[in-house]
């Protein structure tokens, strides 16, 4: 039964490949609290815009378990992933960390095998409680400024052993396979110091590259916060500092076109000028006043980016092939239509899977500040990414949570036939390995993959997991 769902999702994962890619979209749980015409919630998702929704962020408690972060994130959950009631065929996912979270619970979550199946565990639990259809990891950072190197290695581990128990859950209940995918850094040397980057693209069904906040009110220059290419004026490691390098950075290294994603920003990053030099790497101190409604300093959504635009004109940097806009010594990068445009060209050249944004709420959702309608800037990026729209639902009766066909439940197993091997003619799941204990077979739709259990723990066939001995 599982095999068949899988075959199902293989030809409908291959039929899609062909003709169209994916578009994923972030949700983020605090953009309830914006005031006014700010304020977005479940209910305000376009369950046809994306072809994914992410929900960001949850957390991990100091038991290594999967656990919410607002007081209210059940209720959105639910309200999250009723969408799926309207659009069968839209995935969902669960985020966990984000960049206020940290870096620390992560390294004790990962630091052993014990603390990893804890936190394991929990998520198969919690997501499938609440109907996700994965996982999307945002640690932001493996092996980050002061924490322990081994973290990069540990990294590994813990997305192997994620695949590993949902294969192993998928095979016990014959629902799809949840997901598992991750959002990681655009920047050259955090992805040295974090990612064993062909190791993890293994497992990952997708890899969202950050490809944005390049540059920000940290710096003491103006420049932008999603460039495509190098500027001309880039010297020294700034030259890693765009989309092409990292993009590249990520496919050179042994990440599979298919599985990245591309970052696309609903939002600019904004500079105070110090001088009347109002070009890039012109000279500034600190961000621009704070948007009404993000209430954030040195970060404007698009929407609130509509506004300054009213009473000042669009420049363009020709190297980087993105737009800015200046205002009584306020300075803002963003993106638009027309860099959406380019990008996806760039996109579709490089035969990347698809992109992702950052995020929903940060569009003109609503269409009342833009006079572009509603979702100017993502229903652009679907129309340029092709994304068709999927069958009107027959009935509407499907369960969230409970969908009857998956068309992204593999990973791996998505690019692979079934073959020869160990797994040849045997249901999806884990095995013990006949010769070596801390070896295991994983079989997914007829492939056979061999796997190493974290240094000094053996396969277990009791708990399909690796254990101490
Ligand atoms: C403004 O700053 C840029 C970047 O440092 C520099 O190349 C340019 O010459 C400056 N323009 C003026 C008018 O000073
Ligand atoms: C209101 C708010 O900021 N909510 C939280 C959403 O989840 C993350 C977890 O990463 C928290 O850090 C945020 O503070």
């Amino acid at each position: 039964m599982a095999k068949l769902v899988l075959l199902t999702a293989l030809c409908l994962v291959l039929v899609q490949l062909a003709h169209t890619s994916r578009m994923e979209c972030y949700f983020t749980n605090w953009s309830q609290y914006r005031p006014g015409d700010g304020k977005f919630l479940p209910q305000n998702v376009d369950p046809f815009l994306c072809t994914s929704l992410i929900y960001a962020f949850s957390i991990i408690n100091h038991a290594n378990e999967l656990v919410t972060y607002e007081w209210n994130d059940d209720v959105l959950y639910k309200a999250f992933n009723d969408l799926k009631l309207k659009n069968p065929h839209l995935k969902t996912l669960l985020a966990v960390g984000g960049w206020n979270f940290g870096s620390t619970q992560f390294s004790i979550m990962v630091s052993t095998p014990e603390n990893r199946q804890k936190f394991i565990q929990s998520s198969v639990k919690f997501l499938r409680l609440h109907g996700f259809d994965g996982l999307d990891l945002d640690w932001e950072y493996p092996g980050a400024r002061g924490s322990p190197p081994e973290d990069k290695q540990k990294f590994t581990f813990l997305c192997r052993e994620l695949v590993a128990a949902f294969v192993a859950e998928a095979a016990a209940t014959g629902k799809p396979r949840l997901m598992l995918t991750a959002a990681v850094p655009a920047g050259k040397g955090t992805i040295d110091g974090g990612f064993e980057v062909a190791e993890v693209a293994r497992e990952l069904d997708f890899i969202n590259v950050m490809t944005y906040d390049f540059h920000g009110t940290w710096e003491t220059f103006t420049g932008h916060n999603s460039p495509l290419y190098q500027g001309s004026e880039d010297s020294g490691d700034l030259i890693y500092f765009n989309t092409d390098y990292a993009m590249r950075y990520w496919k050179d290294n042994g990440a599979p076109l298919e599985k990245l994603r591309m970052g696309f920003a609903a939002y600019g990053r904004t500079f105070r000028l110090t001088s009347s030099n109002t070009s890039v790497g012109a000279p500034s101190s600190g961000p621009a006043s704070a948007g009404p409604y993000t209430r954030e300093a040195g970060f404007w959504s698009y929407y609130e980016i509509c506004n300054f635009l009213k009473d000042t004109t669009i420049q363009w940097i020709d190297d980087q092939k993105v737009p800015y806009a200046t205002k009584n010594n306020e300075w803002v990068g963003f993106d638009n239509k027309e860099s959406y445009r380019t990008k996806v060209n760039y996109l579709q050249e490089q035969k990347f899977g698809g992109a992702f944004v950052w995020a929903l709420d940060l569009d003109d959702f609503s269409g009342k500040f833009c006079g572009e309608g509603s979702h100017p800037l993502l229903s652009h990026l679907r129309s340029l990414l092709n994304i068709e729209l999927p069958p009107m639902p027959s009935t509407t009766t499907a369960k969230p949570g409970a969908s009857t066909t998956s068309t992204t439940t593999t990973t791996t197993t998505t690019t692979h036939a079934p073959g020869p091997g160990f797994c040849n003619g045997k249901p999806d799941g884990l095995y013990a390995h006949p010769d070596e204990r801390a070896k295991f077979y994983m079989c997914a739709g007829g492939t056979t993959y061999e796997r190493m259990c974290g240094t000094g723990s053996v396969f277990d066939d009791s708990c399909k997991c690796c254990a101490w001995p």
